[in-house]
């Protein structure tokens, strides 16, 4: 099937909005630099990526008779607080399991931010002492057990809905949107910058501007920024969902290896832990254009930009596109980075 055909349930507010960030490009003297907001895509939960890969999934969930939604995350997990948004909005049940994955001292990380939001919208949200891994977990599947034995219907979605099959439908479609308001703006960008962990919102996005370059023969370059420091976890998952989602979609060709960039460099030493260029991407964004960013994700690969184009590996006549992909619940359970009594 072709994208346009697969069955898309809209839980977003429409095409994501696009802002030049003229004052960050202007201190950093280099490319132009422009975001698009995933972090406002949705009405729901405060929205984000996985509430786009949920678009596409959303149509199986109903044709599957489901009950509740099964998924699993960190404790300040992003994509299990859009699972319970999207599970309340469709009348359904949440159970999600929440592991241990960041060592982080902060006594309320099991209970601000994404957690609180999620058990707010009815979710069923129990905590994992296990750490972190971007597979398939034995708590998960048990989970889905559990919810069977209880007499419910389960409907499993794997961390962030990244190894679900549609996982990488969303992200293929946002390079299409992109290209769209391209037109519309009359701008072009040669270059995107994504952070990756699960892989299938950088590995849609693989799949999406490979169909684009096939239409039209303009090629970008897609840069992931690896955020799970487990590089070659994170790598291997994003190649084999960009080489399935491209099959999906029916590219006609294969994933060409110079197309799957996961760039390494800015994760630090371990997951959900900020390092010196983290504190310093998530200060410039807010402090010269409000665009809140999180130690985890965004501020990550706000990092890879801002050194990417401050040595000039993206040149300063690129026009780049930072995919902002959510995630600012989380930073309450991080307040002591910037509590100026310290930490
Ligand atoms: C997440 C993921 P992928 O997992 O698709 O690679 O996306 C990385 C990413 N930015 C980037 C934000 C704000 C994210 O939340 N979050 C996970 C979660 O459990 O929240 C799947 C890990």
């Amino acid at each position: 099937m072709k994208l346009h055909e697969f069955p898309r349930h809209p839980l977003t507010f429409g095409p994501s909005p696009l802002q030049h960030l003229e004052r960050l490009s202007r201190h950093l003297g280099g490319a132009q630099v422009w975001a698009k907001r995933e972090d406002v895509n949705s009405g729901l939960a405060f929205g984000g990526n996985k509430v786009r890969k949920l678009e596409y999934i959303v149509p199986d969930i109903l044709a599957s008779g489901a009950d509740t939604i099964v998924s699993i995350g960190g404790y300040q997990s992003n994509h299990t607080r859009q699972v319970a948004a999207v599970a309340a909005h469709l009348g359904l049940k949440a159970r999600l399991v929440q592991e241990k994955w960041v060592p982080w001292g902060d006594p309320t990380n099991d209970q601000v931010g994404n957690i609180l939001l999620s058990r707010m919208m009815g979710a069923d949200s129990r905590l994992d002492d296990a750490g972190f891994d971007i597979g398939i977990r034995d708590s998960w599947k048990q989970a889905l057990a559990e919810v069977e034995a209880a007499g419910g219907t389960p409907y499993p979605i794997p961390a962030g809905a990244s190894e679900h099959p549609l996982g990488g439908l969303g992200f293929a479609n946002w390079a299409f949107e992109v290209a769209e308001q391209e037109k519309q703006l009359g701008v072009f960008f040669d270059t995107i910058v994504v952070c990756t962990v699960t892989g299938s919102t950088h590995a849609g996005m693989i799949a999406g501007f490979a169909a684009l370059e096939e239409l039209t023969g303009v090629k970008r370059r897609v840069l992931g920024i690896d955020a799970s420091a487990t590089l070659e976890k994170t790598r291997d998952q994003v190649a084999r969902i960009a080489r399935r989602t491209a099959e999906l979609i029916e590219l006609g060709r294969d994933v060409r290896d110079d197309e799957i960039q996961v760039l390494e460099g800015w994760a630090g030493e371990l997951y959900g832990i900020p390092v010196d260029s983290t504190m310093e991407a998530m200060a410039l964004g807010a402090q010269l254009e409000a665009m809140i960013t999180d130690p985890v994700y965004e501020g990550k690969s706000l990092a890879g930009l801002i050194d990417l184009v401050r040595s000039g590996d993206i040149p300063a006549s690129s026009t780049v596109l930072y995919a902002h992909l959510g995630g600012q619940p989380a930073i309450n359970a991080y307040h002591a980075l910037w509590d100026p009594a310290g930490a």
